[in-house]
């Protein structure tokens, strides 16, 4: 392999320089006027630091509509020049050392060989997904209909059998869970039986779940509507919540922020899930009318806090069973990419470290006194407080750039994987 051209530890710390003197100081303050609220800065840093969210192999590509896709330059090729681009993410933002695959998209020809690649570049492995949603070329039946659901137990033993395929490459690759979103459903009244398709997507999900190794966990993806515009199967997360409960405890429920009818309280939905101890985890993104796919925190950042809010109640509560996998899942139509995920990364590490600048105990005594603006105005106090410092010193701490943004604009990145390579057709990404 030619030697590619990559961001350097050295590069990032130069670039640094310009902005560390404003940092130190804002820091400083900030510091200051924490410590007046009983908060010592010290302690988000350190929180800021443990934050971990990862990135999906499809993001790194640009997505499309239903209509058509606009490829930029310099987009990675397979898998390995997928990789490349997480890397870069990771060392210019340091919170997202682990990479989600989706079978058969990044299928490897050497799991093994893949992991190495990737532990070389400081990246793991994260949810492993399946991709029962397409056909793939010279597949002999069809997706047309429905995959784990479909009429034809055929078809449904065929989408199990993808399935199982993808958890037995995520066990080479050092993964620890599967996600299962599928597009099953109608669009039309009369299309399908309601009952008959649940029952069926749950005689498929109990073989997919006995393949499961002992220490993973299977994850069900939701989704309102599309491409199944009348009747989707797994619509919301009280079926979502149904299926977990009936396939046992290595089944849990994600949650995908596009995936909901609009203006849905999802923080409450985050808060039950955690209360059954069934959360598996998220797919951050934000919309504005439906499944949009938007970088995390665009539209809705104080409903990204509220969600975080009620994550971080239950980190410090010590909430049992409780360790959600993050996850963004964005896809990108009019910006690059990294510079997408690396501000959705920023932007959940901000939420992150404002919840954790709650008054629990004022909050609660808000509510015990039924004083409902006392209440939401500790919450806003958290969310008002810009917390920008905390986050880019815990970067500059972990080796990562004050500025991510700046830093990638200014290393030529693209510019460079724009002439090593040269654009080919059929690249695969897509918004799930
Ligand atoms: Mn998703």
């Amino acid at each position: 392999m030619t030697t590619q051209f990559e961001i350097t530890d050295d590069f990032i710390f130069e670039h640094n320089k310009k902005a560390g003197t404003w940092l130190v100081e804002d820091y400083e303050f900030l510091g200051r006027q924490l410590r007046r609220r009983g908060i010592e800065i010290e302690d988000l840093t350190a929180r800021a630091l443990a934050f971990q969210v990862a990135v999906p192999s499809w993001g790194v590509g640009t997505g499309g509509t239903r209509f058509a896709r606009f490829p930029g330059p310099g987009e990675p090729r397979g898998i390995y020049e997928k990789l490349e681009d997480c890397a870069t993410i990771f060392k210019l933002v340091r919170s997202t050392p682990a990479v989600s695959l989706h079978i058969p998209w990044d299928k490897p020809d050497d799991p093994a060989e893949l992991r190495g690649f990737a532990a070389a570049l400081g990246l793991r492995f994260d949810a492993m997904n399946s991709n029962t949603f397409q056909d793939q070329p010279g597949q002999p039946l069809s997706y047309k209909f429905g995959s784990l659901t479909h009429p034809d137990r055929a078809v449904r033993e065929h989408a199990i059998a993808h399935n199982l395929e993808c958890i037995e490459i995520g066990k080479t690759l050092g993964s620890k869970a599967h996600t299962v979103w599928i597009g099953d459903g109608g669009n039309f009244p009369g299309q399908q039986n309601f009952r008959k398709t649940l029952d069926r997507y749950l005689e498929s999900m109990r073989e997919i779940y006995a393949a499961l190794p002992q220490d993973w966990r299977v994850f069900i993806e939701h989704k309102l509507y599309e491409p199944a515009f009348y009747s989707t199967v797994i619509n919301d997360w009280g079926i979502s919540y149904h299926c977990v409960r009936e396939l046992g405890p290595k089944a849990q429920c994600l949650v995908d922020l596009g995936h909901h009818a609009p203006n849905v309280n999802i923080e409450m939905i985050v808060a039950r899930l955690i209360q059954f101890g069934k959360l598996a985890g998220f797919h951050f993104n934000d919309s504005k009318y439906g499944d949009d796919d938007l970088d995390a925190g665009s539209i809705k950042p104080f409903q990204l806090f509220l969600i975080f809010n009620e994550l971080v109640e239950a980190e410090l509560e010590g909430v049992a069973g409780f360790h959600p996998a993050y996850m963004l899942d964005q896809s990108h139509n009019v910006t690059d990419p990294i510079e997408s995920l690396m501000m959705s990364a920023v932007e959940l590490s901000r939420a992150y470290v404002q919840a954790h600048l709650v008054d629990r105990a004022a909050l609660g005594e808000a509510q015990h006194q039924c004083d409902a603006i006392r209440a939401l105005s500790t919450l806003k106090q958290a969310f008002t407080l810009d917390v920008a410092p905390i986050i880019a010193m815990a970067r500059q701490r972990a080796g990562g750039a004050i500025d991510p943004l700046a830093a990638y604009r200014s290393s030529g990145y693209r510019q460079q994987k724009t002439e090593e390579r040269p654009a080919i057709l059929g690249i695969s990404a897509g918004i799930v």
